[in-house]
Parts: C-alpha cells; sequence; structure tokens
C-alpha cells in the first residue's frame, strides 16, 4: 500500500494514513486502501485498532481537493460512493477502534475520525467541515455520524458555518474522549487499546455491535439487538472462566476469545 500503513503489535493494529507532504489527504487510492486495511483486521488475534496520520500535524486534512477539483457530477457520486465504503468499512471494524487525531481532523478527517468507536486528540487537534466553503456538501459520512456524535444542533452549526473547533472544544462537546500533549498522544492511546484489549473480546465485540445497531433503530428493536448480542457471550469458554473465577475468587489470567 502506498498511502496506508498496517502494523500490529501483539494484540494491537495500527493503520496510518501516510501521506504527510499532503497532511495526509485521502485521494481515491488511500480511500481503497483503507478499505483493504479495514480487511485485515483479525477479530480472532486483534483486540483494538488505533487509527492515525503520519507526523505531527494533521491527522488527515479532508478529501484530496488536487484530485477532485475537476470531476463531473457522475465522477463526484462514484467518489461519495467509494468514501462512504471506507467509512463503512472503518466502522464495521469488529473490534473496537480507537482515532488518535494528531492534528487536523478536516472534511473527510473528521467523517473518518466520527467513523471510529473513540476519539483521543492532541493539544494540536482541530476539527472542522470546511465543504460549505469550496462549494460541496459532507459525503463520507459527516452529515450522518457527526449528528450521532455530538448531537443534531452542534454538528448543523460546525457543518453549516465552517467552524473549526479545537482539542478543548472537542472534549467540551464529545468529540473527543480526551486530549494529550501530542508527544504523548500515541502512547496513551495505546494505553487505552490495552485496556480494552485486556477485556473479554467476545463481549467487547459484541458490545460494538450492539452499540452500533441499536444506534440505528428504535428502543424496542434495539433492546432485541442487545438481547442478542448478550445472549452469544453466555456460554462461551470466556464467560465460564471469567465467571468462575471471580466465584472462586481468584484472577483470570487471559481471556481465550472462544
Ligand atoms: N487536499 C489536497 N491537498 C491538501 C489538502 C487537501 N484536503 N490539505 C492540504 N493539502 C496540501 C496542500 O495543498 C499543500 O500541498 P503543497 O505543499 O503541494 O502546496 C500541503 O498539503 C500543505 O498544506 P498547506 O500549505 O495548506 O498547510 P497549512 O499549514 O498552511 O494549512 C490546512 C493547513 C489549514 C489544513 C490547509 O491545508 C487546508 O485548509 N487544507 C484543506 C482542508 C479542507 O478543506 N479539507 C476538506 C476537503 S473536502 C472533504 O474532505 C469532503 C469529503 C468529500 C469529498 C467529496 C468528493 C466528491
Amino acid at each position: 500500500m502506498d498511502y496506508v500503513k498496517f502494523s500490529r503489535d501483539g494484540e494491537i493494529v495500527t493503520i496510518t494514513i501516510d501521506n504527510e507532504k499532503a497532511l495526509n489527504a485521502l485521494n481515491a487510492q488511500a480511500l481503497r486502501e483503507i478499505i483493504e486495511a479495514a480487511g485485515m483486521v483479525d477479530a480472532n488475534t486483534d483486540r483494538c485498532v488505533v487509527i492515525t496520520g503520519a507526523g505531527k500535524k494533521s491527522f488527515v486534512a479532508g478529501a484530496d481537493i488536487k484530485e477532485m477539483k475537476d470531476i463531473t457530477t457522475e465522477e463526484g457520486r462514484e467518489l461519495a460512493i467509494l468514501g462512504n465504503a471506507c467509512m463503512r468499512a472503518v466502522e464495521t471494524i469488529p473490534v473496537p477502534t480507537i482515532a488518535a487525531v494528531n492534528g487536523y481532523a478536516l472534511g473527510g478527517g473528521g467523517e473518518l475520525a466520527c467513523a471510529c468507536d473513540i476519539r483521543v486528540g492532541g493539544e494540536n487537534a482541530v476539527f472542522g467541515q470546511p465543504e460549505m466553503g469550496i462549494g460541496i456538501t459532507p459525503l463520507f459520512g459527516g452529515t450522518q455520524r457527526l449528528p450521532r456524535v455530538i448531537g443534531v444542533g452542534k454538528a448543523k452549526e460546525i457543518i453549516y458555518s465552517g467552524l473549526r473547533i479545537k482539542a478543548d472544544e472537542a472534549m467540551r462537546i464529545g468529540l473527543l474522549n480526551a486530549v494529550y500533549p501530542i508527544d504523548e498522544l500515541m502512547e496513551r492511546a495505546y494505553e487505552m487499546a490495552k485496556r480494552i484489549a485486556a477485556n473479554s473480546p467476545i463481549g467487547v465485540r459484541e458490545a460494538k455491535a450492539s452499540i452500533n445497531e441499536g444506534m440505528q433503530v428504535g428502543i424496542e428493536d434495539a433492546m432485541q439487538i442487545e438481547i442478542g448480542h448478550a445472549a452469544v457471550c453466555f456460554g462461551t469458554d470466556d464467560q465460564h472462566a471469567a465467571m468462575n473465577a471471580f466465584v472462586e475468587k481468584r484472577k483470570l489470567d487471559k481471556f481465550m476469545n472462544r
């Protein structure tokens, strides 16, 4: 892959958008490579994925404006379909994803961050949906996921006005879960990833699916979704081992993911 790096350290995967000279802007090839990288995550062995941008200035400064500046309506539609497929591929990675937002998260960058489960940022993180200023609308899921993450009113303000949201404000409105000095960002993101990885992989996976699926439907259907995912956890080796360890007042060595 030319624009995306995939690496694995034990149970933690890192996906890095690697086009630093263009502030990690996403061209069509990068979008395809992110889909490929998302597909490489293995729910049997990987426990958490950290997604970040190369360098210390930018997470992703949006879709590649140079690539799209002269495209036609039909080509725009194709790019939107590809961008949406890319964000959906990230959103449906079966294990938790943490966006480590190391600077600009504009346009497609904010959309990529919102396709992740959790966002942590450097003090230099800047979010924004600048599409209105360049004659388009967010179309890598921004009009759909941003309202789901921070609420409709604030999302509309950000999208309509092109407002730039800095790290402290992003944290205040729930767009970031935590903010760290940029030099500590990756270390802290991995700490969070390891905390997640130490928990029952089946429980974590089913919880992710339950939340993501349940958020798209009414509460009655959502409860059925939760019941289905909860039931899957019972009868597993991990559930038996962990509950027996609790009852016998001993520490469980490790979850087996089965
Ligand atoms: N696309 C292409 N190149 C970019 C982008 C981008 N989004 N962002 C930065 N770059 C490039 C610059 O052109 C520059 O390249 P070069 O050195 O060859 O001139 C290099 O990165 C460094 O950028 P700057 O010199 O501008 O760096 P600054 O520190 O001065 O500014 C900013 C940083 C503020 C991030 C600035 O680069 C900027 O405003 N970038 C554009 C941000 C933006 O508008 N993003 C939204 C794009 S639209 C989008 O993402 C919607 C998704 C839907 C796609 C629709 C398909 C049909």
